[in-house]
């Protein structure tokens, strides 16, 4: 049952070989995909991974008759193949990673006697041996799997005996152990998977819900989920994709909803998020092959699939032109703090960014970045990343406005407890860009120099003589034109009057003896307390002078009723 249900696509790939016989000579373009060295057998739904930066080890896979457990190392500085020993089992339509210890791990598959398997194993170049790794929780063929940033694997769809498939799985090789990932949104197999430049993962075309599909998925391994991506711009099916050093992914092949083998290549860039149809074409139109990109990242190997003669052995090598990422900066246009300091990254390793600040394009005579760029004033900042032997980046171009440092106020206003006909101060120290200017509300309403308010406008609100409406809540407002900023509430409580006015040595009566504490005041001999100075001061005028004095003499002899006289 498992057999014959895998078996259809090759049936389909056989049909296609018999019913096309079209020429599939590629167009002369650059770069150019070159036909290698060929292998020594056919194999259609192989899988491959780099075991360096010279070698791709090529899995298993069938010859259209015979299931695979043999494997073959390409050599691309000597465009040489070389054996490696047998898998413990025979697999097509598995998947291959690359493991950070550079072991190599095989994932699942089809086998013609067993069906669907779950099995896995682990192959070491250092011994040329494999062993049995842990089985995945679900039987899985034509899946794809993308070693993460982390180590880890996602193993991603495929199919087996019970359907379609839109669950993954994820490997931890520190364990080896299978846990359970997140679902896509809707199942996919017969798909490539490639990891981008952001270790992001995008799974790509294939049977999507049971038809063919050019839709994408992205899974983002910091938030472990999915979200859709660019579809393709078109169909494509059994189709290879493998991601360069600078993180275009090539989609090479497939067939078309029409069953042509494509010789067509496209291109995902992600710094546009899209699609292109490249320049290239591979030399034979092929699908249910593989493709890797050496572990340097600066060639990749297509191999085996089907064409027009059934199963292949014939093998391609792109050396893309390799762009220099684009700088990246560490935040985008917008209203920043003056000061603000801004860092430039390109995802190139040993990249050489060149930068302006004054809307110039950059070039190779502009600054070299070599620390934050602080930003002082409003500018645009144009970038562009540059590397020996590669393509310069596109330019990155962003514009800063600077908005005026904050004023801070560094000592708030403090609430107020005053008696009735005592002075009140309210004080704010503030620091920003000079000149600083104030205004003192009283209950959220500007308070102007007048009556018993003075320094309104200053740092330093003065009340006098205050009274029970004079209590309320005191802000203040400081202000460079450009930002301002509002103090905390201060409150003024007034408690009633506590002494009784005339009466300078507090005995509660008026007479004489308090006048003449004011005219001791007066003559040198003694100072005043503060509450002598209020309640001496009868005629509420800011001073003590004779005229309280004479004030309080008219009082004790009878001659005016009560203090303090208001003049
Ligand atoms: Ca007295
Ligand atoms: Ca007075």
């Amino acid at each position: 049952m498992r057999k014959n249900k895998f078996a259809s696509l090759l049936m389909i790939i056989s049909m296609i070989v018999m019913m096309i016989n079209l020429p599939m000579n590629a167009s002369a373009s650059s770069p150019a995909w070159q036909s290698k060295g060929n292998m020594n057998e056919n194999r259609q739904l192989l899988a491959s991974a780099p075991l360096d930066d010279n070698r791709i080890i090529i899995t298993g896979g069938n010859d259209g008759m015979n299931h695979l457990a043999s494997n073959t190392i390409y050599n691309l500085t000597t465009n040489t193949w070389s054996s490696a020993a047998n898998m413990n089992t025979a697999r097509f339509s598995h998947a291959a990673v690359r493991l950070s210890d550079g072991k190599i791990l095989v994932i699942g598959g089809n086998n013609f006697d067993v069906g669907v398997l779950n099995s896995t194993e682990t192959y070491n170049p250092e011994t040329n041996t494999w062993a049995q790794s842990a089985a995945l929780s679900v039987h899985r063929a034509s899946h794809a799997a993308v070693t993460l940033p982390s180590g880890k694997v996602i193993v991603t769809g495929g199919g087996n005996d019970d359907g379609d498939l839109k669950s993954t799985e994820i490997y931890d090789p520190t364990t080896n152990s299978w846990t359970s990932g997140p679902d896509m949104g809707a199942t996919r197999k017969e798909h490539s998977a490639v990891l981008l430049d952001d270790g992001r993962v995008m799974v790509i075309g294939g049977m999507v819900n049971r038809t063919m599909s050019n839709s994408t998925e992205i899974y983002d391994p910091t938030l472990n989920s999915w979200s859709k991506g660019p579809s393709l711009p078109t169909l494509r099916y059994v189709m290879a994709a493998a991601t360069a050093a600078d993180g275009r992914v090539y989609v090479t092949g497939g067939f078309d909803p029409n069953y042509i083998p494509l010789i067509s290549v496209v291109v995902y860039d992600s710094e546009t998020n899209s699609w292109t149809r490249d320049g290239s074409s591979i030399n034979n139109g092929r699908l249910g092959h593989t493709s890797s990109a050496f572990l340097n990242g600066k060639a990749i190997l297509i191999a085996g699939g089907a064409g027009n003669s059934g199963p292949m052995n014939r093998t391609e090598v792109l050396e893309p032109s390799l762009r220099t990422h684009r700088p990246q900066a560490s935040i985008l246009g917008s209203e920043v703090p003056k000061g603000t300091k801004l860092t430039l990254s390109s995802k190139t390793q040993g990249a050489v960014i060149y930068y302006t600040t004054d809307g110039s394009v950059p070039t190779r005579s502009s600054a070299v970045y070599s620390e934050p760029i602080q930003i002082d004033q409003t500018m645009t900042v144009k970038a562009m990343a540059i590397k020996e032997g590669w393509v310069d980046s596109r330019v990155l171009s962003e514009s800063y406005t600077v908005t005026a440092p904050p004023i801070s106020i560094d000592t708030q206003p403090t609430d107020q407890t005053v008696t009735a006909w005592e002075t009140a101060m309210f004080t704010v120290v503030a620091t920003g860009d000079a000149p600083l200017s104030y205004q003192w509300k009283k209950n959220g309403n500007d308070l102007i120099d007048s009556g018993n308010i003075s320094g309104a406008t200053t740092a330093t609100l003065t009340i006098r003589n205050v009274q029970a409406g004079d209590a309320g809540s005191y802000t203040v407002v400081v202000t460079n034109g450009a930002v301002n900023t509002t103090s905390n509430i201060a409150t003024l409580t007034v408690n009633p009057v506590t002494h009784l006015f005339g009466d300078g040595n507090g005995d509660g009566l008026i007479t004489p003896a308090d006048a003449l504490i004011v005219y001791r005041e007066l003559a040198g001999k003694s100072q005043l307390t503060p509450m002598q100075q209020t309640a001496l001061d009868v005629n509420l005028d800011g001073i003590v002078d004779d005229k309280d004095a004479q004030l309080i003499i008219k009082k004790y002899i009878g001659y005016i009723v009560s203090l303090p006289v208001n003049q």
